[in-house]
Protein backbone atom coordinates (compact mmCIF):
# COMPACT_ATOMS: atom_id res chain seq x y z
CA UNK A 1 0.00 0.00 0.00
CA UNK A 2 1.15 3.72 -0.51
CA UNK A 3 0.94 6.41 2.10
CA UNK A 4 -1.69 8.26 0.43
CA UNK A 5 -3.63 5.18 -0.95
CA UNK A 6 -7.20 6.33 -0.43
CA UNK A 7 -7.27 10.20 -0.84
CA UNK A 8 -8.65 11.29 -4.19
CA UNK A 9 -7.58 14.53 -6.02
CA UNK A 10 -9.62 16.33 -8.01
CA UNK A 11 -6.55 18.13 -9.69
CA UNK A 12 -7.40 21.58 -11.50
CA UNK A 13 -3.76 22.57 -12.09
CA UNK A 14 -2.04 23.45 -14.97
CA UNK A 15 2.09 24.83 -15.98
CA UNK A 16 4.39 24.04 -13.45
CA UNK A 17 3.12 24.97 -9.95
CA UNK A 18 0.06 23.18 -9.29
CA UNK A 19 1.35 20.23 -11.25
CA UNK A 20 4.59 19.37 -9.30
CA UNK A 21 2.77 19.13 -6.26
CA UNK A 22 -0.23 16.79 -7.81
CA UNK A 23 2.44 15.03 -8.99
CA UNK A 24 4.55 14.36 -5.73
CA UNK A 25 1.04 14.08 -4.51
CA UNK A 26 0.48 10.86 -7.09
CA UNK A 27 3.77 9.61 -6.37
CA UNK A 28 2.87 9.10 -2.75
CA UNK A 29 0.16 6.95 -3.77
CA UNK A 30 -3.42 9.12 -4.01
CA UNK A 31 -5.25 8.90 -7.30
CA UNK A 32 -4.98 12.31 -9.16
CA UNK A 33 -7.46 13.03 -11.33
CA UNK A 34 -6.60 16.09 -13.71
CA UNK A 35 -9.16 17.87 -15.21
CA UNK A 36 -8.46 19.94 -18.71
CA UNK A 37 -10.07 21.97 -20.85
CA UNK A 38 -11.84 19.68 -23.94
CA UNK A 39 -9.77 19.66 -27.33
CA UNK A 40 -7.05 22.42 -25.74
CA UNK A 41 -5.70 20.81 -22.45
CA UNK A 42 -2.94 22.08 -20.19
CA UNK A 43 -0.78 24.54 -22.18
CA UNK A 44 2.10 22.96 -21.58
CA UNK A 45 0.71 19.98 -23.86
CA UNK A 46 2.18 22.02 -26.46
CA UNK A 47 4.91 23.97 -25.28
CA UNK A 48 8.38 23.38 -25.91
CA UNK A 49 7.76 20.26 -28.11
CA UNK A 50 10.29 19.09 -29.31
CA UNK A 51 8.15 15.46 -31.09
CA UNK A 52 5.94 16.65 -33.43
CA UNK A 53 2.34 16.37 -32.51
CA UNK A 54 3.44 14.85 -29.56
CA UNK A 55 2.98 15.79 -25.37
CA UNK A 56 6.13 18.30 -24.62
CA UNK A 57 8.81 16.85 -21.95
CA UNK A 58 7.18 20.10 -20.23
CA UNK A 59 3.86 18.11 -19.74
CA UNK A 60 5.13 14.88 -19.01
CA UNK A 61 7.85 15.54 -16.72
CA UNK A 62 5.08 17.31 -14.48
CA UNK A 63 2.12 15.33 -14.90
CA UNK A 64 3.27 11.06 -14.43
CA UNK A 65 1.11 9.28 -12.33
CA UNK A 66 -1.99 11.22 -13.12
CA UNK A 67 -5.21 10.54 -14.85
CA UNK A 68 -6.94 12.66 -17.02
CA UNK A 69 -10.59 13.51 -17.96
CA UNK A 70 -11.26 16.66 -20.29
CA UNK A 71 -14.25 18.63 -18.75
CA UNK A 72 -15.39 22.66 -19.91
CA UNK A 73 -16.58 23.68 -16.92
CA UNK A 74 -18.32 26.75 -18.60
CA UNK A 75 -20.43 24.21 -20.01
CA UNK A 76 -23.81 23.40 -17.39
CA UNK A 77 -23.39 19.89 -18.15
CA UNK A 78 -19.49 20.41 -17.42
CA UNK A 79 -20.53 22.07 -14.12
CA UNK A 80 -22.67 19.32 -12.72
CA UNK A 81 -19.77 16.77 -13.89
CA UNK A 82 -17.17 19.10 -11.92
CA UNK A 83 -19.72 19.09 -8.76
CA UNK A 84 -19.96 15.49 -9.08
CA UNK A 85 -16.09 14.69 -8.57
CA UNK A 86 -16.22 17.82 -6.10
CA UNK A 87 -18.46 15.86 -3.88
CA UNK A 88 -15.96 12.44 -4.70
CA UNK A 89 -13.09 13.82 -3.97
CA UNK A 90 -10.96 14.58 -0.95
CA UNK A 91 -8.70 17.22 -2.26
CA UNK A 92 -9.16 19.72 -4.75
CA UNK A 93 -6.09 21.66 -6.52
CA UNK A 94 -6.16 24.87 -8.49
CA UNK A 95 -3.82 27.49 -9.50
CA UNK A 96 -5.74 29.47 -12.08
CA UNK A 97 -5.75 33.20 -12.23
CA UNK A 98 -7.38 34.73 -8.79
CA UNK A 99 -10.90 35.08 -9.63
CA UNK A 100 -10.97 32.49 -12.06
CA UNK A 101 -12.09 29.22 -10.09
CA UNK A 102 -15.01 31.78 -8.75
CA UNK A 103 -16.00 32.90 -12.20
CA UNK A 104 -16.59 29.35 -13.53
CA UNK A 105 -19.10 29.26 -10.67
CA UNK A 106 -16.39 27.21 -7.60
CA UNK A 107 -16.50 29.47 -4.89
CA UNK A 108 -15.65 28.35 -1.71
CA UNK A 109 -18.42 28.84 0.20
CA UNK A 110 -19.76 26.85 -2.87
CA UNK A 111 -17.68 23.91 -2.81
CA UNK A 112 -17.59 23.62 0.92
CA UNK A 113 -21.75 23.30 0.82
CA UNK A 114 -20.76 20.52 -1.78
CA UNK A 115 -18.57 18.65 0.38
CA UNK A 116 -18.12 19.92 3.73
CA UNK A 117 -14.94 17.48 4.38
CA UNK A 118 -12.86 18.84 1.03
CA UNK A 119 -9.59 20.48 1.00
CA UNK A 120 -9.42 23.08 -1.10
CA UNK A 121 -5.67 23.82 -1.78
CA UNK A 122 -4.41 26.81 -4.16
CA UNK A 123 -1.33 28.61 -5.39
CA UNK A 124 -1.68 31.98 -6.32
CA UNK A 125 1.54 34.30 -7.32
CA UNK A 126 0.44 36.93 -4.15
CA UNK A 127 -1.08 36.57 -0.90
CA UNK A 128 -3.93 39.87 0.11
CA UNK A 129 -2.60 42.53 -0.82
CA UNK A 130 -1.59 45.06 -3.64
CA UNK A 131 -0.89 42.29 -5.74
CA UNK A 132 -3.43 39.69 -5.30
CA UNK A 133 -5.19 40.05 -8.20
CA UNK A 134 -1.69 39.68 -10.47
CA UNK A 135 -1.02 36.59 -12.84
CA UNK A 136 2.28 35.16 -11.67
CA UNK A 137 5.18 33.34 -13.58
CA UNK A 138 8.41 31.57 -12.04
CA UNK A 139 10.70 34.40 -12.39
CA UNK A 140 8.17 37.13 -11.13
CA UNK A 141 8.03 34.74 -8.16
CA UNK A 142 12.03 35.26 -7.77
CA UNK A 143 11.67 38.69 -8.38
CA UNK A 144 9.75 39.54 -6.21
CA UNK A 145 10.57 36.88 -3.48
CA UNK A 146 13.69 38.03 -2.80
CA UNK A 147 15.66 35.93 -4.86
CA UNK A 148 16.57 37.92 -7.66
CA UNK A 149 18.09 40.82 -5.74
CA UNK A 150 20.07 38.20 -3.44
CA UNK A 151 21.86 36.18 -6.46
CA UNK A 152 24.51 36.87 -9.03
CA UNK A 153 27.50 39.21 -8.89
CA UNK A 154 28.04 42.43 -7.12
CA UNK A 155 28.80 44.34 -10.02
CA UNK A 156 26.40 42.90 -12.32
CA UNK A 157 22.12 42.69 -12.30
CA UNK A 158 19.86 40.44 -10.93
CA UNK A 159 19.66 37.24 -11.81
CA UNK A 160 17.20 34.68 -11.80
CA UNK A 161 17.99 31.18 -11.23
CA UNK A 162 17.66 27.56 -12.84
CA UNK A 163 15.88 26.25 -9.48
CA UNK A 164 12.21 26.42 -10.14
CA UNK A 165 11.72 27.63 -6.69
CA UNK A 166 8.80 29.93 -7.48
CA UNK A 167 6.76 26.74 -9.23
CA UNK A 168 7.68 23.67 -8.00
CA UNK A 169 9.07 25.01 -4.88
CA UNK A 170 5.50 26.52 -3.88
CA UNK A 171 4.28 23.32 -5.06
CA UNK A 172 6.04 21.42 -2.68
CA UNK A 173 5.13 24.00 0.26
CA UNK A 174 1.59 23.12 -1.00
CA UNK A 175 1.60 19.54 -0.85
CA UNK A 176 2.78 19.74 2.61
CA UNK A 177 0.33 21.84 3.34
CA UNK A 178 -2.25 19.75 1.92
CA UNK A 179 -1.02 16.44 3.56
CA UNK A 180 -0.73 18.73 6.61
CA UNK A 181 -5.05 19.48 6.44
CA UNK A 182 -5.54 15.24 5.37
CA UNK A 183 -4.03 15.19 8.82
CA UNK A 184 -5.86 17.73 10.97
CA UNK A 185 -9.37 16.19 9.10
CA UNK A 186 -8.67 12.80 10.66
CA UNK A 187 -9.45 14.53 14.16
CA UNK A 188 -11.39 17.63 13.05
CA UNK A 189 -13.59 15.56 10.50
CA UNK A 190 -13.83 19.05 8.45
CA UNK A 191 -11.87 20.32 5.62
CA UNK A 192 -10.16 23.60 5.39
CA UNK A 193 -8.54 25.66 2.41
CA UNK A 194 -4.77 25.65 2.25
CA UNK A 195 -3.19 28.55 0.34
CA UNK A 196 0.51 29.14 -0.85
CA UNK A 197 1.57 31.95 -2.49
CA UNK A 198 4.14 31.85 -4.70
CA UNK A 199 6.03 35.45 -3.44
CA UNK A 200 6.13 33.56 0.11
CA UNK A 201 7.26 30.66 -1.12
CA UNK A 202 10.17 31.99 -2.83
CA UNK A 203 10.70 34.32 0.66
CA UNK A 204 10.06 31.29 2.92
CA UNK A 205 13.56 29.47 0.60
CA UNK A 206 15.04 33.13 1.23
CA UNK A 207 14.96 32.90 4.71
CA UNK A 208 18.66 33.52 5.06
CA UNK A 209 18.92 36.24 3.23
CA UNK A 210 16.02 37.92 5.72
CA UNK A 211 18.50 36.84 8.46
CA UNK A 212 21.16 38.92 7.10
CA UNK A 213 19.26 42.13 5.99
CA UNK A 214 18.86 41.96 9.90
CA UNK A 215 22.35 41.29 10.80
CA UNK A 216 23.62 44.26 8.04
CA UNK A 217 21.56 46.64 10.65
CA UNK A 218 24.19 45.83 13.20
CA UNK A 219 27.50 46.00 10.94
CA UNK A 220 29.21 44.40 8.04
CA UNK A 221 28.31 40.74 7.15
CA UNK A 222 31.94 39.74 7.43
CA UNK A 223 31.29 36.24 5.52
CA UNK A 224 30.51 37.81 2.32
CA UNK A 225 33.73 38.54 0.00
CA UNK A 226 33.20 42.24 -0.38
CA UNK A 227 34.05 42.72 2.96
CA UNK A 228 36.86 41.22 2.97
CA UNK A 229 37.97 44.04 -0.48
CA UNK A 230 36.89 46.14 1.76
CA UNK A 231 33.97 47.15 -0.38
CA UNK A 232 31.39 49.29 1.77
CA UNK A 233 27.55 47.62 2.19
CA UNK A 234 24.68 49.53 1.46
CA UNK A 235 21.55 49.31 3.21
CA UNK A 236 19.82 46.18 1.59
CA UNK A 237 21.54 42.61 1.48
CA UNK A 238 23.78 42.60 -1.49
CA UNK A 239 24.36 40.03 -4.50
CA UNK A 240 26.57 37.41 -2.70
CA UNK A 241 28.01 35.41 -6.55
CA UNK A 242 29.35 32.20 -5.25
CA UNK A 243 29.62 33.06 -1.18
CA UNK A 244 28.28 30.18 0.91
CA UNK A 245 24.82 31.09 2.15
CA UNK A 246 25.82 29.71 6.13
CA UNK A 247 28.90 30.69 8.19
CA UNK A 248 31.59 28.29 6.49
CA UNK A 249 32.74 29.94 3.80
CA UNK A 250 32.81 28.61 0.15
CA UNK A 251 33.57 29.63 -3.36
CA UNK A 252 33.68 27.94 -6.87
CA UNK A 253 36.53 26.95 -8.06
CA UNK A 254 38.59 25.91 -11.23
CA UNK A 255 39.42 22.64 -12.39
CA UNK A 256 41.48 21.03 -15.04
CA UNK A 257 39.88 21.52 -18.02
CA UNK A 258 38.06 25.07 -17.36
CA UNK A 259 39.40 26.30 -20.36
CA UNK A 260 37.08 24.41 -22.58
CA UNK A 261 34.29 22.80 -20.27
CA UNK A 262 32.23 25.14 -19.04
CA UNK A 263 31.17 22.80 -16.01
CA UNK A 264 35.00 21.75 -14.80
CA UNK A 265 34.79 23.35 -11.51
CA UNK A 266 34.46 22.83 -7.92
CA UNK A 267 32.45 23.98 -5.15
CA UNK A 268 35.02 24.06 -2.19
CA UNK A 269 33.72 24.99 1.59
CA UNK A 270 36.77 26.16 4.01
CA UNK A 271 35.17 24.19 6.88
CA UNK A 272 36.79 25.97 10.10
CA UNK A 273 37.20 21.83 11.13
CA UNK A 274 39.31 20.81 8.52
CA UNK A 275 41.11 23.77 7.85
CA UNK A 276 44.63 22.15 8.89
CA UNK A 277 43.69 19.05 6.23
CA UNK A 278 43.13 21.76 3.57
CA UNK A 279 46.57 23.38 4.28
CA UNK A 280 48.36 20.52 4.13
CA UNK A 281 46.50 19.19 1.12
CA UNK A 282 46.94 22.78 -1.21
CA UNK A 283 50.44 22.65 -0.26
CA UNK A 284 50.12 25.63 2.58
CA UNK A 285 50.99 24.00 5.72
CA UNK A 286 52.54 27.39 7.44
CA UNK A 287 48.86 28.68 7.03
CA UNK A 288 48.00 26.12 9.62
CA UNK A 289 49.76 28.52 12.69
CA UNK A 290 50.35 31.37 11.05
CA UNK A 291 47.89 34.08 13.05
CA UNK A 292 46.91 35.79 9.71
CA UNK A 293 45.49 32.17 8.53
CA UNK A 294 45.06 29.91 11.89
CA UNK A 295 41.49 31.64 12.71
CA UNK A 296 37.99 31.55 11.15
CA UNK A 297 38.10 35.34 12.41
CA UNK A 298 41.30 35.62 10.91
CA UNK A 299 40.25 34.27 7.33
CA UNK A 300 37.59 36.44 6.89
CA UNK A 301 39.53 39.50 5.13
CA UNK A 302 41.97 37.30 3.32
CA UNK A 303 39.02 34.93 1.98
CA UNK A 304 40.28 36.05 -2.00
CA UNK A 305 43.52 35.03 -1.21
CA UNK A 306 43.11 31.86 0.16
CA UNK A 307 40.38 31.09 -2.46
CA UNK A 308 43.08 32.27 -5.37
CA UNK A 309 45.34 29.51 -3.54
CA UNK A 310 43.20 26.79 -3.61
CA UNK A 311 42.09 27.40 -6.94
CA UNK A 312 45.85 27.51 -8.00
CA UNK A 313 45.75 23.72 -6.67
CA UNK A 314 42.55 22.66 -8.05
CA UNK A 315 43.29 23.77 -11.51
CA UNK A 316 45.50 21.04 -11.52
CA UNK A 317 42.87 18.22 -11.10
CA UNK A 318 39.85 17.39 -12.13
CA UNK A 319 36.71 17.71 -10.55
CA UNK A 320 36.43 14.60 -9.85
CA UNK A 321 39.86 14.07 -8.48
CA UNK A 322 38.90 16.94 -6.21
CA UNK A 323 36.16 15.76 -4.57
CA UNK A 324 38.32 12.30 -3.90
CA UNK A 325 40.97 14.00 -2.22
CA UNK A 326 38.80 16.25 -0.25
CA UNK A 327 36.69 13.66 0.75
CA UNK A 328 39.01 11.38 2.12
CA UNK A 329 40.08 14.05 4.30
CA UNK A 330 36.24 15.18 5.02
CA UNK A 331 36.63 18.54 3.25
CA UNK A 332 33.30 19.43 1.72
CA UNK A 333 32.94 20.42 -1.92
CA UNK A 334 30.91 19.31 -4.59
CA UNK A 335 31.71 19.37 -8.08
CA UNK A 336 29.58 21.37 -10.65
CA UNK A 337 27.34 18.48 -12.42
CA UNK A 338 26.06 18.95 -16.25
CA UNK A 339 22.59 18.18 -16.95
CA UNK A 340 24.28 15.73 -19.21
CA UNK A 341 26.48 14.27 -16.58
CA UNK A 342 23.50 13.76 -13.86
CA UNK A 343 21.25 12.33 -16.80
CA UNK A 344 23.70 9.68 -16.79
CA UNK A 345 24.65 9.33 -13.16
CA UNK A 346 24.35 5.24 -12.53
CA UNK A 347 23.83 5.83 -8.85
CA UNK A 348 20.65 8.16 -9.39
CA UNK A 349 19.18 5.88 -11.46
CA UNK A 350 19.66 3.30 -9.19
CA UNK A 351 17.57 5.04 -6.53
CA UNK A 352 14.77 5.96 -9.16
CA UNK A 353 15.59 9.92 -9.16
CA UNK A 354 16.08 9.68 -12.71
CA UNK A 355 14.01 7.20 -14.37
CA UNK A 356 13.25 6.27 -18.42
CA UNK A 357 9.74 6.57 -18.87
CA UNK A 358 7.82 4.83 -22.19
CA UNK A 359 5.60 6.99 -23.93
CA UNK A 360 2.94 5.68 -26.79
CA UNK A 361 3.38 9.22 -28.74
CA UNK A 362 7.35 9.84 -28.05
CA UNK A 363 8.39 6.86 -27.16
CA UNK A 364 11.11 6.74 -24.41
CA UNK A 365 12.42 10.05 -21.92
CA UNK A 366 13.96 10.66 -19.11
CA UNK A 367 11.92 12.18 -16.21
CA UNK A 368 13.48 13.15 -12.48
CA UNK A 369 11.44 10.41 -10.25
CA UNK A 370 10.14 11.01 -7.02
CA UNK A 371 12.73 12.88 -4.66
CA UNK A 372 11.34 11.95 -1.07
CA UNK A 373 11.73 8.89 -0.55
CA UNK A 374 9.72 6.26 2.18
CA UNK A 375 10.55 3.28 3.40
CA UNK A 376 7.03 1.76 3.35
CA UNK A 377 5.87 3.84 0.25
CA UNK A 378 8.02 3.39 -2.67
CA UNK A 379 7.15 5.50 -5.73
CA UNK A 380 6.29 3.56 -8.89
CA UNK A 381 6.85 6.31 -11.89
CA UNK A 382 4.12 6.15 -14.74
CA UNK A 383 3.68 7.94 -17.41
CA UNK A 384 1.59 10.94 -17.62
CA UNK A 385 -1.81 10.71 -19.35
CA UNK A 386 -3.26 11.93 -22.90
CA UNK A 387 -5.62 14.30 -23.07
CA UNK A 388 -8.87 13.20 -21.76
CA UNK A 389 -7.40 9.38 -21.88
CA UNK A 390 -9.65 8.55 -18.44
CA UNK A 391 -12.11 10.30 -19.04
CA UNK A 392 -14.95 7.84 -19.40
CA UNK A 393 -13.33 5.71 -16.98
CA UNK A 394 -14.09 8.31 -14.35
CA UNK A 395 -16.93 9.12 -15.29
CA UNK A 396 -17.96 5.21 -14.88
CA UNK A 397 -15.98 5.02 -11.36
CA UNK A 398 -15.96 7.85 -9.51
CA UNK A 399 -19.79 8.97 -10.90
CA UNK A 400 -21.36 5.60 -11.60
CA UNK A 401 -22.12 7.14 -14.67
CA UNK A 402 -23.63 4.42 -17.43
CA UNK A 403 -23.26 4.23 -21.44
CA UNK A 404 -26.84 6.26 -21.09
CA UNK A 405 -24.74 8.58 -18.67
CA UNK A 406 -21.70 9.01 -20.76
CA UNK A 407 -23.10 9.37 -23.89
CA UNK A 408 -25.51 12.34 -22.48
CA UNK A 409 -21.98 14.10 -21.02
CA UNK A 410 -20.03 13.51 -24.56
CA UNK A 411 -23.61 15.21 -26.58
CA UNK A 412 -24.12 17.73 -24.25
CA UNK A 413 -20.58 19.19 -25.28
CA UNK A 414 -19.51 18.73 -21.53
CA UNK A 415 -16.76 16.38 -22.32
CA UNK A 416 -15.49 17.19 -25.72
CA UNK A 417 -14.77 14.73 -28.06
CA UNK A 418 -11.94 11.73 -27.31
CA UNK A 419 -8.81 12.95 -28.37
CA UNK A 420 -7.12 10.77 -31.28
CA UNK A 421 -4.67 9.34 -29.56
CA UNK A 422 -6.93 8.63 -26.33
CA UNK A 423 -9.37 7.12 -28.75
CA UNK A 424 -6.40 5.01 -30.10
N1 LIG B 1 -13.13 24.51 -18.49
C1 LIG B 1 -13.48 25.79 -18.74
N2 LIG B 1 -12.64 26.82 -18.57
C2 LIG B 1 -11.40 26.54 -18.12
C3 LIG B 1 -10.98 25.23 -17.83
C4 LIG B 1 -11.90 24.19 -18.04
N3 LIG B 1 -11.59 22.91 -17.82
N4 LIG B 1 -9.69 25.29 -17.42
C5 LIG B 1 -9.33 26.58 -17.45
N5 LIG B 1 -10.36 27.33 -17.87
C6 LIG B 1 -10.41 28.79 -18.02
C7 LIG B 1 -10.39 29.53 -16.72
O1 LIG B 1 -11.63 29.46 -16.10
C8 LIG B 1 -10.01 30.91 -17.19
O2 LIG B 1 -11.15 31.55 -17.71
P1 LIG B 1 -11.60 33.07 -17.34
O3 LIG B 1 -10.36 33.91 -17.35
O4 LIG B 1 -12.56 33.38 -18.43
O5 LIG B 1 -12.23 33.06 -16.00
C9 LIG B 1 -9.11 30.63 -18.38
O6 LIG B 1 -9.26 29.25 -18.66
C10 LIG B 1 -7.65 30.92 -18.19
O7 LIG B 1 -7.18 30.57 -16.89
P2 LIG B 1 -5.96 31.35 -16.27
O8 LIG B 1 -6.27 32.81 -16.26
O9 LIG B 1 -5.60 30.72 -14.98
O10 LIG B 1 -4.82 31.00 -17.33
P3 LIG B 1 -3.74 31.95 -18.03
O11 LIG B 1 -3.08 31.08 -19.04
O12 LIG B 1 -4.30 33.20 -18.55
O13 LIG B 1 -2.73 32.33 -16.86
C11 LIG B 1 -1.17 31.79 -15.09
C12 LIG B 1 -1.77 31.38 -16.45
C13 LIG B 1 -0.25 30.69 -14.65
C14 LIG B 1 -0.39 33.10 -15.25
C15 LIG B 1 -2.33 31.99 -14.08
O14 LIG B 1 -3.12 30.83 -14.06
C16 LIG B 1 -1.84 32.28 -12.65
O15 LIG B 1 -1.39 33.38 -12.35
N6 LIG B 1 -1.96 31.30 -11.77
C17 LIG B 1 -1.63 31.47 -10.36
C18 LIG B 1 -0.15 31.52 -10.12
C19 LIG B 1 0.56 30.33 -10.68
O16 LIG B 1 0.30 29.19 -10.37
N7 LIG B 1 1.58 30.62 -11.50
C20 LIG B 1 2.53 29.63 -11.91
C21 LIG B 1 2.18 28.94 -13.11
S1 LIG B 1 3.51 27.94 -13.58
O17 LIG B 1 4.66 28.97 -14.16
Amino acid sequence: MKALEGVRILDFTHVQSGPTCTQLLAWLGADVIKVERPGIGDITRGQLRDVPDADSLYFTMLNHNKRSITIDGKNPKGKEILEGLVKACDVMVENFAPGALDRMGFTWEHIQALNPKIILASIKGFGPGPYEDCKVYENVAQCTGGSASTTGFRDGPPLVTGAQIGDSGTGLHLALGIVAALYQRTKSGRGQRVTAAMQDGVLNLCRVKMRDQQRLTRGPLAEYSQHGEGIPFGSAVPRSGNDSGGGQPGWILKCKGWETDPNAYIYFITQAPVWKAICDMIGKPEWKTDPDFATPNARLPRLRLIFDTIEEWTMTKTKFEVMDLCNQADIPCGPILSMEELAEEPSLRETGTIVEVDHPTRGPYLSVGNPIKLSDSPSEVWRSPLLGEHTEEILRDVLNLDDEGVAEARESGAIGEPSREAAE
